[in-house]
């Protein structure tokens, strides 16, 4: 059944006809209703968390992760954490310098699975994204030709490096600020094994208590609680995909009590899992907002 959503259009976001770039700074990024486009986004998480529900999909999401969103996807953000992103929206018809980097980015999309279209970038890749895309903002705002063409190439390197940093890299000689990311990636990789924090800090060369409040910093939310939402996540994945058992469904998850599990789900949710499993749409996120008109 498909739920009523709201349509955004290009021109309630772009300076004017001929631009194929625009910068939407969200801090914060609020709780943001089901919708769909008629361009497309890349956007960067800088720091905080929340749920981004992706065609029916919910990721729980932190700072340094990048998600590809099409013209024709529905996305909603909901139960935001001081999240913090930055949006940028593109739209094919009027780029004219476009770049082979942004195919690689279309094109690994368009293969099924969860991190085709989603990818983790560090802390230091992160540090390159921000005076790029403030850069790109300021054109965008002049709307002269000369301008477009400046957002337009600017665009044209941010997607070179987002494509160049989108697989993980031997971490052994990067700096502390640049490990928090492939930590991210670990545990969102790793998250229905069993994890000890301690190890993982240790692994990625942090000192458990500065681990602790570099992770804070930077999500909003500390490591055993992104762990839960994480193997809460693949688990509302699995009730939607499968008819296995809640029980199994939890084991699987990560989860070693399938009590606790339902309890938590039900926490978060406001529902049981069972409840979860026989919805259709993604109606349980504590506090969302209603769902648009229909226009
Ligand atoms: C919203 C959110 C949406 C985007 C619009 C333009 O705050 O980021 O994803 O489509 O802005
Ligand atoms: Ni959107």
């Amino acid at each position: 059944m498909a739920k009523d959503h709201m349509k955004l259009s290009a021109s309630e976001y772009f300076k004017n006809d001929k631009q194929a770039v625009a910068v939407e700074p969200r801090a914060p990024q609020v709780a943001f209703p089901l919708h769909d486009h008629d361009f497309n986004e890349i956007f960067v998480v800088l720091s905080g968390n929340g749920w981004h529900i992706l065609n029916d999909v919910p990721h729980f999401i932190t700072c340094g992760e990048v998600f590809y969103v099409q013209a024709e996807d529905r996305h909603e953000f909901a139960d935001v954490s001081d999240l913090n992103l930055i949006n940028i929206l593109y739209r094919l018809d009027t780029y004219s310098l476009k770049s082979e980097a942004l195919d690689w980015i279309v094109e690994a999309a368009s293969v099924p699975g969860t991190h085709n279209r989603h990818w983790q970038i560090t802390e230091d890749v992160l540090g390159q994204v921000k005076p790029l895309t403030e850069k790109m903002h300021r054109e965008v705002a002049h709307g002269d030709n000369l301008s477009r063409m400046m957002a337009e190439s600017l665009f044209a390197q941010l997607c070179i490096l987002l494509y160049r940093n989108r697989f993980s890299t031997d971490t052994a000689d990067l700096p502390a600020s640049a490990r928090l990311g492939h930590v991210l990636t670990y545990l969102r990789h790793n998250c229905t094994a069993e994890i000890d924090f301690d190890e993982v800090a240790r692994r990625f060369g942090y000192s458990l208590r500065n681990f602790n409040r570099v992770f804070r910093e930077a999500t909003a939310t500390t490591p055993h609680n992104y762990l839960v939402k994480l193997r809460i996540g693949e688990a509302m994945r699995a009730l939607r995909n499968t008819d296995a058992s809640i029980t199994a469904i939890a084991f699987a998850a990560g989860f070693n009590d399938s009590n606790y599990f339902s309890f938590t789900f039900s926490k978060l949710t406001g529902m049981t899992p069972s409840e979860y499993r026989r919805l259709s749409t993604v109606d349980w996120i504590a506090g969302r907002d209603p769902p648009p008109e229909a226009a």
